[in-house]
């Protein structure tokens, strides 16, 4: 039995159905990762992989929080901090009515990974709340931010752990979230990331994501010698942060991205998605897409009641290239097999582990170049990091230089990436080749650290 079986068994006996996303994730390493732990024995002598999948400690809290009609409501807050071997933890946190610990375990897994593969000095780590922030007035998020942060300062700080957005967490949020912990510590630290401009945030921050997707695609479209994205109909999912600005690079750059989705539905707008009216819709009416098709009669929009089972509309449209940009396991196989079968070049994980085991392999199998999560979506972990940086020398960074190293980060992370796997016997795996790089680093970090 090889080592990345023996492994897998032992982990699948421990995996309930809380830890299924958790095991998903580990999974596709252990099997990427398999020819370098039997290749350097090093590995496994220091037990680097046991190490590396439990986290050095899950924090779970009560979050006790007043409603506008002086309801007592109660939620549950979670820190899953995972490895710090490269840097103080780091990562996003997450306000969704699915958050539980399998969920963060997943994403924390994910985000050691990622960090170590942007080359900076960041470890892994991730939150968040079962908290549903949909429906809630502005008092309401201010008071569970405050409350969640009542706990949870306790174990972050600038060189600790320092927490950033995710779903349902953006700069509104970050904001509430240090107010509160200032109010508390009485210091003004750079102790979260994603900080609205005016109190220390980093430009760019929250286009990171998006437009760091946007140019690791055009980095490996360069590498495979496969055409750019200049006027190429792109289909992208989500409409939050991270698909937003996935859609305004893609257009900057002269592409047509003509799809978006959200909870509700998607729309498919053949002309070219509304930017403005997007922006309009999600970021200051936080209200629904099919809001959309008021104003544009000739775009479609379908609600979610009527996608077909396993089958999410907007994989189905014709596109050169595809961004998953809204949540996990989002595109499936059937999805995989419409993008194929349509003529799709190119996809791009904007989300974290957007698509399911079955669907990256059919992608692969059909030579489809495919930009795995924790390589493609890097770029909002790396803007974070320059923040840290601008907030510990007391700084500021034009918008032009945040650009430039974020766009340097990403053919880096892109060129690392395609090399590995080269170097591994899988030229062109960019899920093996993110794998292996990433692991590598934190693990050779591990090891010179120490048990
Ligand atoms: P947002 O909360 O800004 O947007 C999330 C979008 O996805 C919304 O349109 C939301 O719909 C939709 N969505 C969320 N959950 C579901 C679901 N279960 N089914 C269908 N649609 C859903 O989050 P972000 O854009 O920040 O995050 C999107 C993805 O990108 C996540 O996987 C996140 O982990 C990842 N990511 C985010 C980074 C960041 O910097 N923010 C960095 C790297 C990765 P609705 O509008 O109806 O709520
Ligand atoms: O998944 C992610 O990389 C994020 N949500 C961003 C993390 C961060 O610390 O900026």
């Amino acid at each position: 039995m090889s080592i990345a079986e023996i492994e897998i068994q032992k982990f699948e006996r421990e995996s309930g159905d809380v830890n299924k996303v958790f095991y998903q994730a580990m999974e596709e390493v252990i099997y990427s990762i398999a020819p370098l732990l039997e290749s350097d024995p090093k590995y496994s002598k220091y037990g680097i992989l046991e190490r590396l999948v439990v986290p050095d400690r899950v924090i779970k809290f009560k979050v006790v929080w007043l409603d506008d009609n002086q309801n007592i409501k109660v939620n549950t807050g979670y820190r899953v901090q995972f490895n710090n071997a490269l840097g103080p933890y780091k990562g996003g946190l997450r306000f969704h009515p699915s958050v539980n610990e399998g969920i963060l375990k997943f994403l924390g897994f994910e985000q050691i990974l990622k960090n170590s593969l942007s080359g900076l000095p960041i470890g892994g780590a991730k939150g968040g709340s079962d908290f549903d922030p949909k429906g809630k007035s502005d008092f309401e998020i201010m008071k569970f931010c405050s409350a969640f942060m009542t706990e949870l300062h306790k174990y972050i700080g600038p060189r600790i752990d320092i927490p950033a957005g995710d779903i349902g967490v953006g700069g509104r949020e970050i904001g509430y979230l240090f107010g509160e912990y200032k109010k508390i510590t009485s210091s003004y630290d750079g102790v979260l990331t994603g900080k609205p401009y005016i109190f220390g945030g980093s430009l760019m921050r929250p286009e990171a994501t998006g437009y760091g997707a946007v140019y690791f695609t055009e980095k490996m479209l360069e590498l495979e010698g496969k055409e750019s994205l200049v006027g190429k109909i792109c289909t992208v999912s989500g409409a939050g942060n991270v698909a937003i600005h996935a859609i305004e690079k893609l257009q900057q750059i002269g592409a047509i991205p003509v799809t978006c989705s959200d909870s509700q539905g998607m729309i498919y707008d053949s002309r070219g998605i509304d930017l403005e009216l997007l922006k309009v819709l999600k970021f200051e009416r936080r209200t629904s897409l099919s809001e959309y098709v008021k104003t544009h009669l000739e775009a479609q929009y379908t609600p979610c009641s009527e996608y077909q089972t396993n089958i999410h509309p907007v994989w189905d449209i014709p596109c050169y290239a595809a961004f998953p940009c809204a949540t996990q396991n989002e595109l499936c196989e059937a999805d995989a097999q419409n993008l194929i079968t349509n003529g799709c070049v190119s996809v791009t994980e904007g989300a974290n582990m957007p698509s399911t085991p079955e669907a990256v392999a059919l992608l692969q199998s059909h030579k489809i170049c495919f930009a795995p999560a924790k390589a493609a979506n890097a770029g909002g972990v790396a803007v974070s990091e320059f923040e840290m940086s601008q907030n510990a020398s007391m700084q500021k960074w034009s918008f032009e230089k945040v650009d430039s190293k974020l766009k340097e980060t990403m053919q880096q992370i892109c060129t690392r990436v395609a090399l590995t796997a080269k170097d591994y016997g899988v030229e062109g795996n960019y899920v093996d080749g993110a794998n292996i790089a990433g692991f590598k680093r934190v693990a050779d970090a591990m090891i010179a650290e120490g048990i």
